[in-house]
């Protein structure tokens, strides 16, 4: 009756049997177990989606029919827990691990797993071939198991789509094709779930003059069909990202002009499209070739950004999102992270519900740093998780790594 996505939890329930019919329902929520709640909203269809939500919450919710002349009928209590959002989970324990595909000829597959304070293992492989040469390799919860899989776009001519799913311990699947005609040629594929019916789906972003978005939605064993949902998002060479920004449940899409303009637009997912066009979220965020990411860094249930400066300063700035716009302006979470070259990503390493960041250096070093997130920064430091995950130019996940 109540599921758990990122950041919101739906509700649906059974429509009782009323002579005369239902007008309303009426859904209550609370923290504690036992109490009334509070007036949540109302609904005339039996189906309510409550967010945004703190990452791990327990709400009880109870739903009261109306029927057309004014009877109530309390259809009962039921309980749900607003999910983690996390993307790279491989064993549902809330938080996320750490990745590496060899790519090329080899194309294993690495994993290890976040034990709160470091990633754990080393060299313990979960796939031997998947994602060859220079596919995109991405993760996410495809069949909607709490465990996040892997996906890999071959782009170009052939445009396929193949999913590994995870089992906890490994990539189960060889050679399980999802979609055979999906991201061609130089396409931005991503991950999301754009629906938000617990299963995440694949998007593709055109950019050029024609700017589509594309969206093929997970049945939790293919990706079905591929329906445009935006005509004009993300131009040109603009970076486009993926994240739930009003914490519906849905997840949204985002785009950065970076350069000199450094604009950030957002559209929201209506559950079949992408809703708004030319909505500006911030005026000057990742300028120049800043690296910028996706994630809810403040745990409050509605995804924020961050961008990654590098180089010799090495700062990285978030802004959050109250759900129309992201925020702050110029607001320095670490002065030394991410420097030179190396890869970051975001990621909820520690599974507290607030999402962390991670730099590969790859290399012959081969160390993976984290700085985790304390609601208005993240912690200096920055700790060391690995000194040998992701060597030479392994693509390591999660990363912004293009
Ligand atoms: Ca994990
Ligand atoms: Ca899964
Ligand atoms: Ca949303
Ligand atoms: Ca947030």
């Amino acid at each position: 009756m109540a599921g758990g996505t990122d950041h919101a939890l739906h509700l649906t329930w059974r429509e009782p049997v009323d002579d005369l019919g239902i007008r309303e329902y009426r859904v209550y929520g609370s923290t504690s177990s036992g109490a009334q709640g509070t007036l949540l909203g109302t609904t005339r269809t039996p189906g309510f989606t409550h967010g945004p939500l703190r990452a791990g919450a327990t709400w009880y919710h109870r739903v009261v029919a109306v029927d057309l002349s004014g009877r109530t009928t309390d259809l009962g209590q039921v309980s749900g827990r607003a999910g983690t959002p996390t993307r790279t989970d491989l064993n549902r324990d809330g938080r996320d691990d750490a990745l590496a595909f060899t790519r090329g000829g080899a194309a294993d597959v690495y994993a290890s797993l976040s034990d709160g304070g470091k990633f754990a293992q080393d060299a313990w492989k979960w796939h031997d071939l998947f994602a060859t040469d220079q596919e995109i390799a991405l993760t996410g919860d495809f069949d909607g198991d709490g465990r996040e899989d892997a996906v890999t776009f071959t782009r170009g001519s052939a445009a396929d789509v193949y999913v590994s799913l995870s089992d906890g311990g490994r990539f189960v699947q060889q050679s399980w094709k999802w979609h055979d005609y999906f991201a061609a040629g130089d396409e931005i594929p991503a991950v999301g779930d754009f629906d938000g019916d617990g299963r995440d789906d694949v998007a593709t972003f055109t950019r050029g003059t024609s700017a589509d978005v594309y969206v093929a939605l997970s049945t939790g064993t293919g990706f079905a069909g591929s329906r445009k949902w935006h005509d004009r998002f993300a131009q040109g060479e603009e970076i486009p990202a993926v994240g739930d920004f009003d914490g519906d449940g849905r997840d949204d899409v985002a785009t950065f002009t970076r350069g000199t303009s450094a604009d950030v637009y957002v559209s929201l997912s209506s559950g079949s499209v992408f809703r708004q066009d030319g909505w500006r979220w911030h005026d000057r965020f990742a300028q120049g070739g800043e690296i910028p990411a996706v994630g809810d860094f403040d745990g409050d249930g509605r995804d924020d950004v961050a961008t990654f400066t590098r180089g010799t300063s090495a700062d990285v700035y978030v802004s959050l999102s109250d759900g129309g716009r992201f925020v702050q302006d110029g607001w320095k979470w670490h002065d030394g992270f991410a420097g030179g070259d190396q890869v970051p990503g975001v990621g909820d390493f520690d599974g507290d519900g607030r999402a962390d960041v991670i730099a590969f250096t790859r290399g012959d070093a081969a160390d993976v740093y984290v700085a985790t997130s304390d609601g208005d920064r993240f912690l200096p430091g920055p700790a060391k998780w690995h000194d040998h995950f992701a060597v030479g130019t392994e693509w390591p996940q999660p990363s912004q790594i293009s």
